[in-house]
């Protein structure tokens, strides 16, 4: 009597399959249990994302078979997976992770999982809107032909009253300044309530336009339940910004689709902070990639989005962020055995690379140069607002090194001319905060 099959895990394997332009393909790092085998592995991994599970079922026909995601290309830690278009809603994002970042992550036939990217289709990319201004926000918020925004954070990071909240604004805003942004945690406290911030900010914004003739803006956490979050987007819009902030991953991919709905209504600009990423993207044996979660953000729709600054005080490895630097701002990506996949863009807008955490003058041009590119964001907090001449030094002083990189002489022969910088120099060098 042949013995009845349980499971079918194998059939989720086809080793001369050749990817289809239509197919959403990812690549996976797995450590797998001591219990399977490879094939038993990847085979459960193609199986739990797409159409299978534990066990052979008497339900399944031929049209759903086909459906089946196959695992196409492994060795011992990597494997490539193709799904059929079919699988994916379209501009449904949560249902995508659900997929193949879902259940797979939970199964005993993995001690490890991380999804490193995946090639988004261009027929899956054309449902997606993408950053209504990116890049753009540079000409069209303010005004310059090139980057980078400047950006600074009050700090400390909560805790401060409007009042002092708006002082640090000022004393940024007139020093030269272009955003001061909110940090992660500050949303509508009691000492610091969002709607008094968001109608202080914007006298004080218009005050620091009338005196230095330049734009200025501002990033303010609208942070919340998503209604609410849709309530404070409008207040901000009708107090005059461009720009608002939002903590992505706390937040959730349905809530910034939500949010670039209501960019696009209001002409505005989303900053995706990426408060929490670490609690996934930090170990390269496990995980999600911060890639392609920066990827994930594109493709949404953030204008702008933390990268990383390689030189600063949060994990941020080179190669790393010159890849999410390329991934942001190119249209066209190509594969990078086992770090990432080919992607091309279509319609979809760059958006902004943003460095900051534990930037301060002397080592912004190492960021600038790292980076490559003016189309960029440096967001520094900590780095003017710990400058001996307190905030309006601290800006200058940070205004002063950009324009050193600029002018392409050294910090220390621009600090010859400019107290601000020299001051900065005397308290961190070119210390790289850990
Ligand atoms: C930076 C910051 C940002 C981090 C976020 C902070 O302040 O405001 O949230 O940059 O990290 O709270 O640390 P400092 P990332 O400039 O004072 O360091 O950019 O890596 O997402
Ligand atoms: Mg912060």
């Amino acid at each position: 009597m042949t013995k009845e099959k349980i499971e079918w895990y194998h059939d989720f394997i086809k080793r001369d399959y050749q990817p289809k332009d239509k197919d959403l393909v990812a690549l996976f790092y797995f450590d797998k249990s001591d219990e399977v085998s490879i094939d038993d592995t990847i085979g459960r991994l193609a199986s739990e994302s797409s159409i299978g599970t534990w066990t052979t079922l008497e339900t399944l026909d031929d049209r759903i078979f086909d459906m089946r995601g196959l695992a196409f290309w492994n060795d011992k830690h990597l494997v490539k997976i193709a799904y059929p278009l079919i699988l994916w809603e379209k501009d449904n994002i949560p249902q995508l992770m659900s997929g193949i970042a879902g259940n797979i992550f939970g199964m005993k036939a993995v001690k490890n999982l991380r999804l490193i990217d995946a090639t988004l289709p261009l027929e899956y990319i054309k449902g997606s809107k993408g950053p209504h201004m990116g890049v753009e926000a540079i000409q069209r918020i303010f005004k310059k032909n090139e980057g980078p925004l400047l950006a600074c954070v009050p700090k400390p990071k909560i805790g401060m009253t409007v009042e002092q909240h708006c002082e640090i604004a000022w004393d940024f805003w007139s020093a030269g300044g272009d955003l001061v942004k909110d940090d992660e945690n500050l949303t509508s406290q009691s000492f610091n309530v969002f709607e008094k911030r968001v109608e202080q900010m914007a006298k004080v914004r218009d005050k620091a336009e009338n005196e230095t003739g330049e734009i200025k803006d501002a990033l303010i956490n609208v942070t919340a339940e998503t209604h609410e979050m849709e309530n404070r987007t409008k207040v901000i819009h009708d107090h005059g910004f461009k720009y608002f902030m939002v903590d992505v991953v706390t937040t959730g991919f349905a809530s910034v689709q939500t949010l670039r709905n209501l960019a696009g209504d209001l002409d505005m600009a989303i900053h995706a902070h990426r408060a929490m990423h670490a609690t996934f993207t930090k170990h390269y044996t496990h995980g999600i990639s911060m890639y392609f979660l920066a990827k994930l953000m594109r493709l949404i729709g953030v204008d702008n989005i933390h990268i990383g600054t390689v030189v600063g005080k949060l994990d941020s490895p080179k190669e790393d962020v010159l890849d999410m630097r390329d991934l942001l701002l190119k249209q066209e990506i190509t594969e990078d055995k086992g770090r990432r996949l080919e992607q091309t863009w279509g319609q979809i807008k760059p958006t902004l690379p943003v460095a900051s955490g534990g930037l301060h003058p002397g080592v912004l041009p190492e960021v600038l140069t790292v980076y490559g590119t003016t189309d960029m964001v440096l967001q520094v907090g900590g780095g003017i607002h710990g400058h001996p001449g307190g905030t309006p030094a601290g800006t200058k002083a940070t205004v002063q090194a950009i324009e050193a990189w600029q002018e392409e002489i050294t910090l220390e022969e621009k600090a010859k001319s400019h107290p601000e910088l020299q001051k900065a120099l005397k308290k961190w060098g070119n210390l790289r905060p850990v």
